[in-house]
C-alpha cells in the first residue's frame, strides 16, 4: 500500500488543506500520514481575527521520531505551509529524498497573496519548488513564482501554456500543471509534460469556493499514484472538483467549500478501475 506523507496547516473551520487531503486520499485507499505546519481557527480568507500557531518547532521533534523509527514514505505532499514550516521543508526535503514530491505552492489567488503570506515567502518558495517531481500552482502562484504581472481579464491559453513552460525552465522541473486559468467562459488547466504541453477546457461554473485547489491536487494525487499520467489526473481531479460544485447549494456560504463529499464515490470508482 503506497503512503503519502502530507504536509500542510490544520485550518480546523472552512475544508481546506489537511482538511479535504486526508479524506480524499484515504478514501482513493492510500494509507495517510499527516505532519501538520500551522493550526489555524479557520482558513485564512474571510473569517476574521483566525488564530494561528506554528508548529515548525513540533515538526523536526516528530521526523526526528520517525528517522529513529525508519518511517519513509512513498511519496511526499506539500501545500500551505506557512512562514516557518517552509524553511523546516527546505531542509527536511534534502534528508528525506522520497520517490515523489508533489508541491502544491499554495500562496494566494485572483491575482492576490493570501492573508499572512508576503515577497519573503514566495522568495523561499521559489527555492522550494526546485525539489518538486510535479508542481500545480495556479496561475496566480505561477505568476509570483516568475515575478511577473499578469491582467487575469485578459488571459488566453497560449499565454498561460507559455507560463508553465517559463515555470519549468526557470525551476528545472519537467511536470507542472497550472489549474483555475480565467478564460473567457471556460476555466483551463495547461500542463507541461517534459517539453511537451497540453491543455484541458471546462465550462465556467458559478461561484468561486475556497479549498478547490486543495481538492484538486489531492485528487490529482491519487491518479497520478495509481499511474494516470499527467493530463489523464488533471482531468479526472478537474471533473471531481467540477461533481463537488455541481453538488453544492447556490446559497452555501464559499467558505466553507465545496461538497467534494458528493463526487467520491465516483472518484473511488475511478481509481480502482485504475489500479
Ligand atoms: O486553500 C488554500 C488555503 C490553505 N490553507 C490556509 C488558507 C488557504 C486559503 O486561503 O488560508 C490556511
Amino acid at each position: 500500500m503506497k503512503n503519502i506523507l502530507i504536509s500542510q496547516d490544520l485550518s480546523c473551520v472552512g475544508q481546506v488543506s489537511s482538511e479535504v487531503a486526508l479524506p480524499i486520499l484515504a478514501a482513493c485507499g492510500y494509507q495517510t500520514n499527516l505532519l501538520p505546519t500551522a493550526l489555524l481557527s479557520t482558513h485564512t480568507g474571510g473569517f476574521g481575527n483566525n488564530t494561528y500557531l506554528d508548529l515548525s518547532e513540533e515538526m523536526k521533534k516528530i521526523t526526528h521520531h520517525w528517522h529513529e523509527a525508519g518511517i519513509n514514505f512513498s511519496a511526499v505532499y506539500l501545500g500551505y505551509l506557512g512562514g516557518q514550516a517552509i524553511d523546516f521543508w527546505l531542509n527536511e526535503l534534502e534528508i528525506m529524498d522520497p520517490k515523489l514530491v508533489l508541491i502544491d505552492p499554495v500562496m494566494g489567488d485572483h491575482g492576490k497573496l493570501y492573508k499572512g503570506m508576503n515577497e519573503n515567502y514566495v522568495r523561499k518558495m521559489r527555492q522550494l519548488v526546485t525539489k518538486a517531481t510535479i508542481l500545480t500552482p495556479n496561475l496566480t502562484e505561477a505568476m509570483y513564482l516568475l515575478d511577473k504581472k499578469v491582467n487575469l481579464d485578459n488571459v488566453d491559453i497560449l499565454l498561460a501554456k507559455n507560463v508553465a513552460i517559463q515555470v519549468a525552465e526557470r525551476f528545472g522541473l519537467s511536470k507542472v500543471v497550472i489549474t483555475g486559468i480565467p478564460l473567457k467562459n471556460k476555466i483551463g488547466i495547461v500542463g507541461f509534460d517534459n517539453g511537451k504541453t497540453w491543455e484541458i477546457l471546462e465550462d465556467k461554473l458559478p461561484g468561486s469556493f475556497f479549498g478547490t485547489g486543495d481538492i484538486f491536487a489531492s485528487s490529482f494525487l491519487a491518479e497520478i499514484l495509481a499511474d494516470k499520467n499527467l493530463k489523464e489526473a488533471a482531468q479526472i481531479a478537474g471533473k471531481f472538483v467540477k461533481i463537488a460544485i455541481k453538488n453544492t447549494s447556490d446559497s452555501q456560504d464559499k467558505r466553507f467549500g465545496p461538497n467534494y463529499a458528493a463526487g467520491l464515490n465516483w472518484l473511488m470508482e475511478n481509481i480502482n478501475d485504475a489500479k
